[in-house]
């Protein structure tokens, strides 16, 4: 597994290109000892995978793992990077979740080692990493597959292309360059990534769901048995965030239309298998900047954290930008138009369709959304100023070492968001394209749970725009949604004995929770409340108390708003994280650094005259612990207080030994 560089050193002639190559990952899949089969349904597909020993340290070690990519022919590669881990015991196994992080252009690693996967990294001495089971870890109530989309996310890739990132910007170089002087060498690194060509990826949400369909055949058909057996009410599950507002729904209906398409034999059945959706989760999602535009200025003045973030005037020409003729609406409607008529597929290819639905993209972000950067305050998080370093960044460094790279059997560094993805959605304006709540409504339609799960102090897809979207999906959708689910009042989550996480609206398969004291990445910040309402939509359970109940004849009943005050917590201290230096670090950490000033342990940046090494963590063995690790909360009574902020070290269990605080850019996660 190792390469042989740390014996190669008492050899003088070989050391050199030990040296140079050890920097850039195993270059060959062999080197790996990935298992490559074509899919059973199209020889083109290609699976390669692996057992990824020690990558990620589950409760139990009876849980399967399978890193790999599924290989599509195209006008380019694509090799799409999945991580499946088996739930944790039997009561869980007959569900799939798939879990997409946003962006566009954002990893789903950051959602499995930063909010809600199977382990999180913790530090295990001086620049040294290891993976701990994660205590309310997803997996503890469903098989998940985490997916790196769309091509050249994260693991995800087109073609190796070595280079060199420049960490202060973020910016990748290929090839590989010498070092500028002006960079100290911890800030510009050489690495494997993809070949950063923009055109070598999908530019709109229709076309990744087209592949992610795909993809999904090789998978499923490669491993049958974790395609969830019918007649349950357990199956297949898509949870989605931020951008995933608009994959969740687009990538549910795409999988709808082509089990129809089997269905009347438009599809063989021998050609491609039905993926029985049972519910699509939404987490903090942007799904229709139509409906959602206006709540950016209302939340930024009157939230129920009595934040006044920005001038009042200012926030009222901010909403009044999105009404006045030209501005962000009718763009919007000018795009959808544009669509309809000249793009129907969203192919992205018309460039004055692109044109209009970029410019309203533009002009929505900037008139609309951006006012409130005058607060100085995180897009992703009321309560902190920038910069907001939450969650923390050791898992980039961890993913970055040849010993992880080896497990997963990766011929790419990591990174988190990749530029180009962003830039080819960013030049089709696929924001603001389509209208999704009639897809989320003919999803309901055909008795797919809908649970939209929004955390309470995020800014970027806040939750008064999320309600607003549940409430227009209610509107649009059959069966007595649109009188049921606005007269069903909001009741309290109960998520343990002591503590209620947030209030949820619920009648039959839709849900509307609001999840107290948690910003843009909810299980991150909120981990035992985004469990146990994951878990309650999936068992189709009252989200409320997690009951078992029957849905069609179910509402919750308690007030019509949700609009408990809370207090807001004050700004958390930022860590400044080499590998997310913009996102992360302060204008004098940034020259400190560029200056070669200080110290950088464990990936965070120490100002000082000397470094102070962390003593190795503790690690809690999952098996010595007393917290349960599996098993649902079935609330009998309702406890008084809400839920208290919960970040950082100090403040949560044995399991978060990790650091502070990060993440920015204009990109969602
Ligand atoms: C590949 O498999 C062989 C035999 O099982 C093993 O010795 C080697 O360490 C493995 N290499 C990697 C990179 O996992
Ligand atoms: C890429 O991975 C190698 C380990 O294989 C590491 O030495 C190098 O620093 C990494 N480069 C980047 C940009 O992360
Ligand atoms: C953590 O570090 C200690 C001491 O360096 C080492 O003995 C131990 O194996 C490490 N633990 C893990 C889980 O890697
Ligand atoms: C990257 O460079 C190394 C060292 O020169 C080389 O061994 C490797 O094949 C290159 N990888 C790719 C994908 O070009
Ligand atoms: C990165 O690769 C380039 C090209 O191979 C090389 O010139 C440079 O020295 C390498 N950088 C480091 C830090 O080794
Ligand atoms: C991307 O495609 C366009 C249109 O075909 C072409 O003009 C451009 O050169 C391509 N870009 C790259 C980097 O290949
Ligand atoms: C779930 O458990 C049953 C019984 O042990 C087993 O037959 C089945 O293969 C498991 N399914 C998955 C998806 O792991
Ligand atoms: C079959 O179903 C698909 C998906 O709903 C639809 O597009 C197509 O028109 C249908 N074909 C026939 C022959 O009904
Ligand atoms: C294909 O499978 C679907 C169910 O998944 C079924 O409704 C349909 O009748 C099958 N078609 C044929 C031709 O067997
Ligand atoms: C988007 O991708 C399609 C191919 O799927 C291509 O035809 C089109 O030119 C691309 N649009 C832009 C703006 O690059
Ligand atoms: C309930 O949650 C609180 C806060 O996270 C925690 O301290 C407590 O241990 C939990 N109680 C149970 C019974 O899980
Ligand atoms: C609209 C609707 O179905 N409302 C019901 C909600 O639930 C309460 C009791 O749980 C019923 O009394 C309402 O009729």
């Amino acid at each position: 597994m190792r390469l042989n560089c740390l014996d190669a050193v008492l050899v003088a002639t070989t050391t050199l290109t030990c040296l140079v190559k050890a920097q850039f990952p195993n270059a060959t899949p062999e080197a790996s000892n990935l298992t490559t089969i074509a899919s059973p349904i199209d020889p083109n597909i290609k699976i390669s995978y692996k057992v990824p020993d020690g990558a990620c340290n589950t409760a139990f070690e009876s849980q399967t793992q399978y890193t790999g990519w599924v290989s599509i022919p195209g006008d380019f590669p694509t090799n799409t990077f999945f991580w499946y881990v088996g739930a944790r015991d039997q009561q869980a196994n007959s569900s799939l979740t798939i879990w997409l992080n946003g962006g566009p252009g954002s990893s789903s690693m950051f959602g499995f080692f930063s909010e809600n996967g199977p382990c999180e990294v913790v530090d295990n001495g001086t620049n040294t990493y290891t993976t701990i089971a994660r205590e309310w870890g997803w997996d503890r109530a469903s098989n998940m597959l985490f997916i790196d989309q769309p091509n050249q996310v994260g693991f995800s890739y087109d073609v190796p292309t070595n280079g060199s990132i420049d960490l202060l910007t973020n910016n990748i170089y290929i090839p590989p360059a010498e070092r500028p002087n002006s960079l100290p060498s911890n800030a510009y690194l050489n690495g494997t990534f993809s070949s950063m060509n923009a055109n070598n990826t999908a530019n709109t949400t229709e076309t990744a769901a087209v592949a992610i369909w795909h993809m999904l055949q090789g998978f499923l058909t490669t491993f049958p048995e974790l395609n969830p057996p019918e007649d349950n009410i357990l199956g297949v599950n898509l949870f989605s965030e931020s951008y995933g507002g608009k994959y969740g729904p687009a990538f549910a209906y795409k999988w709808e239309q082509m089990n129809a398409a089997r269905g009347n034999s438009s599809v063989s059945n021998s050609t491609a298998v039905k993926i029985r959706l049972v519910s699509l989760g939404i987490v903090n999602g942007c799904v229709d900047d139509l409906i959602q535009a206006p709540f950016y200025p209302a939340m930024a003045v009157n939230n129920p954290y009595g934040l006044t973030a920005i001038n009042s005037i200012r926030a009222q020409m901010a909403n009044a930008s999105f009404y006045t003729s030209g501005g962000c609406r009718d763009q919007i409607n000018a795009c959808r138009a544009a669509v309809a008529s000249q793009d129907p597929n969203n192919s992205g290819a018309p460039a004055d369709v692109n044109r209009i639905c970029e410019a309203a993209y533009n002009s929505c972000t900037e008139n609309v959304m951006l006012p409130y950067s005058d607060a100085g305050r995180s897009l992703y998080d009321i309560s902190a100023l920038l910069p907001d370093s939450f969650p923390p960044k050791q898992y980039l460094e961890y993913v970055n070492t040849a010993a992880f790279q080896a497990a997963i059997g990766t011929r790419l560094n990591y990174t988190e968001t990749n530029s180009q993805v962003v830039s080819a959605f960013l030049s089709t304006g696929d924001y603001e394209r389509e209208a999704m709540v009639p897809k989320l409504a003919s999803l309901l339609n055909a008795g797919i749970r809908v649970g939209f799960i929004y955390g309470d102090r995020d800014y970027i897809c806040n939750w008064l725009g999320g309600e607003a979207v549940s409430l227009a999906l209610a509107a649009s959708a059959a069966g007595g949604y649109a009188s049921a689910f606005p007269a069903a009042g909001y009741a309290p989550i109960i998520v343990n004995d002591t503590y209620i996480g947030g209030a949820v609206r619920q009648f039959g398969n839709l849900s509307f929770s609001r999840v107290f004291q948690a910003g843009h990445f909810v299980p991150a910040y909120q981990p035992e409340t985004a469990f146990q309402v994951f878990a309650r939509v999936i068992r189709g359970d009252s989200v409320s108390t997690g009951e078992n109940v029957d849905l069609s004849a179910y509402n919750t009943t308690g007030d019509s708003s949700a609009s408990s005050s809370l207090n807001l917590p004050p700004s958390p201290e930022p860590t400044c994280w080499l590998r997310d230096i913009p996102g992360s670090c302060s204008e004098d950490q940034q020259s400190a650094i560029l200056n070669g000033e200080g110290f950088v342990v464990n990936g965070a940046l120490q100002t000082g005259t000397t470094a102070s090494t962390p003593a190795p963590t503790t690690v809690v063995e999952t098996s010595t612990t007393t917290a349960q690790l599996t098993g649902f909360f079935t609330a009998t009574a309702t406890p008084s207080s809400a839920a208290t902020p919960n970040r950082g070290p100090g403040v949560v269990d044995v399991f978060h030994l990790g650091g502070a605080a990060a993440a920015a850019l204009l990109v969602l996660s």
